[in-house]
C-alpha cells in the first residue's frame, strides 16, 4: 500500500462527520481503492448546491441560463455517446445465475467484483470523491430506505439533490438508528493525471451498471447519465428495491401515481406502469379537459406499494424530483410540467439553447425558434433537418414546484391505490382502453405488456418488445419469480379493496397514420370511464381480451371533430391482429418455462379459447 493511500484511510476515519461505523469503513475502503484527490461529505444545503453549480459552470459542465426566463437553472451537454440508459451494460450479479433470470445480464459476483475493482482502482484520481447520504421516500417513514452514493461527479451531486432527499438530516437519522444503507458507488471512469485538463462531460467508453442483489449494493462505472448515474432512481428504487420487495412482500414498480377527484368530490388514486418515454410524466401531470374533474400528482416514475392494515394496496413515490423527457413536453401538451419548469431550480441535459440564454426542445412551443444552438453545440435552424434537442433530453426539476402536487405526496404511509393501468406504445392491435376481467387477467395484461422501444435506452427505436409491467430493464431478479410475486400479492389484498386493472394505449394509429386518440389532457376522458367502472357503472362491451367502452361510453363533451365512430375504431379488437399477438405472447411466455404461474397459463389458454369461439 502506498503512503498516500494509507493517508486517505486515516483521513476518512478522522474527518467523517458521522460515527456510523459501517459507513465510515465503506467510505474509507472506496477512497483507498479509487484514490481521489479529496473526500467531501455532501450536506445537501442550498449554499453547497450554489457552490457546486458555480464550479460546474467554471469547468464548462453547466451553462447558466437566463435568470429571467429560467431562474437558477442550468444546461448540461453530455458526451454524444452517453445519452441514455445502457441496458446491454446493466448486470444483475446474484450469486446464482438462475436468480437473475433470462431478462437480465448476469455474471458471477466474485468475477464481476474482480473486473470492477480493476476499473475503480485509481478511477477518481485528480477528482473529488463526494459522499451523498440519501433516503428514498419520506425520512419519517416507518422504515426509511437509506442509501449512500459515492460519486466523482459534481453534476451527479447536484442532480441527486433534486431527485432525492439528501444530506445532513438523512445522515444524522441513519446514524441514530445505526441503519442499513444501500452502498451505491459511482465513477465516471475518467481519472485525471496531474495537470491534465478536464472535459465538460467526463465519462468512459466502457460502461458497467452493476447490481449485487443479495448484498443490496450498486457499482456504476463509466457513465454520467440519468438512470446510469443517479443511483437512487432506477438502480436502487427499482432494481434493488424490487428484490427487497420480493423478500418483504411488497412491490417496487415503474409507475406514476395520480389522484383524480370527480365533480362529486370522490377521489381515486390511479397507478400506471408505462415503459420509459411512454407517457408517465405526462399522465402524472394531467390537465383534465372535462368539466369539474381535478387531478393531483403523487409520482411520475416510481411507486413503492405495500399492503395496508385493511388489505388495501398503498403507494408511495420514493423520489423527490422529476427527471422528465423534454421533447414533447410543451405548453399545449403538458402545461403543468411547463409551469413547474418555469419556476427554475432545474438542470436540463441535452436540450437546445436559445439565443437569449434559454432552452428549447421539440414540442416545447408551437412556434419553432428561427435559430438555436443544438445539443451538440452546432448552429441550428428549422431547415437543419435534425432535432435540436436529443430525443432523450431531460429536465430535472424539484417535485414541489408542481402546483398540482398532492399533499398526500408527503404522507409516509402513502395513498390507497384504486386502479392500476398498464400501457405501452403500440401502433396497432392494443385498444385505447381495456378493463381486465379479473386480477389474474390484469396480471396477464401486465405480464404481456409490449411497447415500441424509445430513445430512453441506447439501441434501436420503434421495435416492439415485451416489457412486463414496464419493468423489463428494472426487475432485479428472475422475471418468472417476479410474475409469481405479482400473482401471490393478490392473496394478501382484501377482495373489496383490490385495485381494478386496465390496459391502455394512447399511441394507436389510424389507417391514415394519425393517432387514434388525441391523448394528453384528453386522457382524462378515459380515466373518467375507469372511475365509472370502479363504481360498477359506465357502459362496456365484452371482447375476448376484456371489456372495452361502448362507442358512446366515453365522455366526448367539448372534444371537437372526434366522434363515437372514432372511439369505436380506437377500441376495436381485430381478430387477425390478435392472432399474431397471441402467437407472439406464446413465444414470450415460452421463455419462462415451468416458472410461469398457473394463473397466467390459464389466462393465455382462456384468451385463445375466447377468440376461437367468438
Ligand atoms: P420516462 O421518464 O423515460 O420513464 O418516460 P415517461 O413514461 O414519463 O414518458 P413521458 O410522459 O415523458 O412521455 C414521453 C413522450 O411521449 C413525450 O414525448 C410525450 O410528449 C409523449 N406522450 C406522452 N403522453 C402522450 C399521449 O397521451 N399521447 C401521445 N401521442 N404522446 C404522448
Ligand atoms: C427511464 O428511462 O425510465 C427514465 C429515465 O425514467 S432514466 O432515469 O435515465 O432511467
Ligand atoms: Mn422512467
Amino acid at each position: 500500500m502506498s503512503e498516500s493511500s494509507t493517508k486517505q484511510v486515516i483521513d476518512v476515519q478522522s474527518t467523517a462527520p458521522t460515527s456510523h461505523a459501517d459507513l465510515v469503513a465503506w467510505v474509507a475502503e472506496v477512497a483507498e481503492m479509487t484514490k481521489p484527490a479529496e473526500v467531501y461529505w455532501v450536506d445537501g444545503s442550498q449554499a453547497e448546491y450554489d457552490r457546486l453549480t458555480a464550479e460546474l459552470v467554471q469547468t464548462g459542465t453547466l451553462r447558466k441560463l437566463n435568470d429571467e426566463t429560467f431562474p437558477n437553472s442550468f444546461a448540461a451537454f453530455s458526451d454524444p455517446a452517453d445519452v441514455a440508459r445502457v441496458e446491454e451494460r446493466t448486470f444483475i450479479c446474484s450469486k446464482e445465475e438462475k436468480d437473475a433470470g433470462f431478462t437480465n445480464n448476469w455474471m458471477d459476483p466474485a468475477e464481476m467484483k474482480g473486473i470492477l475493482t480493476e476499473r475503480f482502482d485509481g478511477a477518481m484520481a485528480g477528482r473529488t470523491m463526494y459522499v451523498i447520504p440519501f433516503v428514498m421516500g419520506p425520512l419519517d417513514a416507518d422504515q426509511p430506505q437509506y442509501g449512500v452514493e459515492i460519486t466523482d461527479s459534481a453534476y451527479v451531486v447536484a442532480s441527486m439533490r433534486i431527485m432525492a432527499r439528501i444530506g445532513t438530516d438523512v445522515l444524522q437519522k441513519m446514524e441514530a438508528e445505526n441503519a442499513f444503507f444501500v452502498p451505491a458507488l459511482h465513477s465516471v471512469g475518467a481519472p485525471l493525471a496531474p495537470g491534465q485538463e478536464d472535459v465538460p462531460w467526463p465519462c468512459n467508453e466502457e460502461k458497467w451498471i452493476v447490481h449485487f442483489p443479495e448484498e443490496r449494493s450498486i457499482w456504476s462505472y463509466g457513465s454520467g447519465y440519468g438512470g446510469n448515474a443517479l443511483l437512487g432512481k432506477k438502480c436502487y428504487a427499482l432494481r434493488i428495491a424490487s428484490v427487497i420487495a420480493r423478500d418483504e412482500g411488497w412491490l417496487a414498480e415503474h409507475m406514476l401515481i395520480l389522484r383524480l377527484t370527480s365533480p362529486e368530490g370522490k377521489a381515486y388514486n390511479i397507478a400506471a406502469a408505462f415503459p420509459s418515454a411512454c407517457g408517465k410524466t405526462n399522465l402524472a401531470l394531467l390537465d383534465p379537459t372535462i368539466e369539474g374533474w381535478k387531478a393531483e400528482t403523487l409520482g411520475d416514475d416510481i411507486n413503492w406499494m405495500r399492503i395496508g392494515p385493511d388489505g388495501e394496496l398503498r403507494g408511495v413515490n420514493p423520489e423527490y424530483g422529476l427527471f422528465g423527457v423534454a421533447p414533447g413536453t410543451g405548453w399545449s401538451t403538458n402545461p403543468n410540467a411547463m409551469r413547474a419548469i418555469a419556476k427554475g431550480n432545474s438542470i436540463f441535459t441535452n436540450v437546445a439553447l436559445t439565443d437569449d440564454g434559454g432552452v428549447w426542445w421539440e414540442g416545447m412551443t408551437d412556434e419553432v425558434p428561427a435559430h438555436l444552438t443544438d445539443w451538440q453545440g452546432n448552429d441550428w435552424t428549422p431547415e437543419s433537418g435534425r432535432p435540436a434537442a436529443h430525443p432523450n433530453s431531460r429536465f430535472c426539476t424539484p417535485i414541489d414546484q408542481i402546483d398540482m402536487l398532492s399533499d398526500e405526496y408527503y404522507s409516509p404511509s402513502g395513498v390507497e391505490i384504486h386502479a392500476i393501468l398498464f400501457g405501452g406504445r403500440r401502433k396497432t392491435t392494443i385498444p385505447l382502453v381495456t378493463e381486465a376481467r379479473s386480477w389474474a387477467n390484469g396480471v396477464f395484461m401486465g405480464s404481456t405488456l409490449s411497447s415500441e422501444t424509445t430513445a430512453a435506452a441506447a439501441g434501436a427505436v420503434g421495435v416492439v418488445r415485451r416489457d412486463p409491467m414496464a419493468m423489463l430493464p428494472f426487475i432485479g431478479y428472475n422475471a418468472g419469480d417476479y410474475l409469481n410475486h405479482w400473482d401471490k400479492i393478490s392473496g394478501q389484498l382484501s377482495e373489496e379493496r383490490r385495485p381494478k386493472i386496465f390496459l391502455v394505449n394512447w399511441f394507436r394509429r389510424t389507417a391514415d397514420g394519425g393517432f387514434a386518440w388525441p391523448g394528453f389532457g384528453e386522457n382524462s376522458r378515459v380515466l373518467k370511464w375507469v372511475t365509472e367502472r370502479i363504481e360498477g357503472q359506465g357502459q362496456a362491451q365484452q371482447t375476448p381480451i376484456g371489456q372495452v367502452p361502448t362507442p358512446e361510453a366515453l365522455d366526448l363533451t367539448g372534444l371537437a371533430d372526434y366522434t363515437a365512430d372514432d372511439v369505436a375504431a380506437a377500441v376495436a379488437v381485430d381478430s387477425e391482429e390478435w392472432k399474431a399477438e397471441i402467437a407472439d405472447i406464446e413465444k414470450w411466455y415460452a421463455n419462462f418455462g415451468a416458472a410461469l404461474p398457473q394463473s397466467l397459463q390459464d389466462e393465455i389458454a382462456g384468451l385463445k379459447d375466447r377468440f376461437s369461439t367468438s
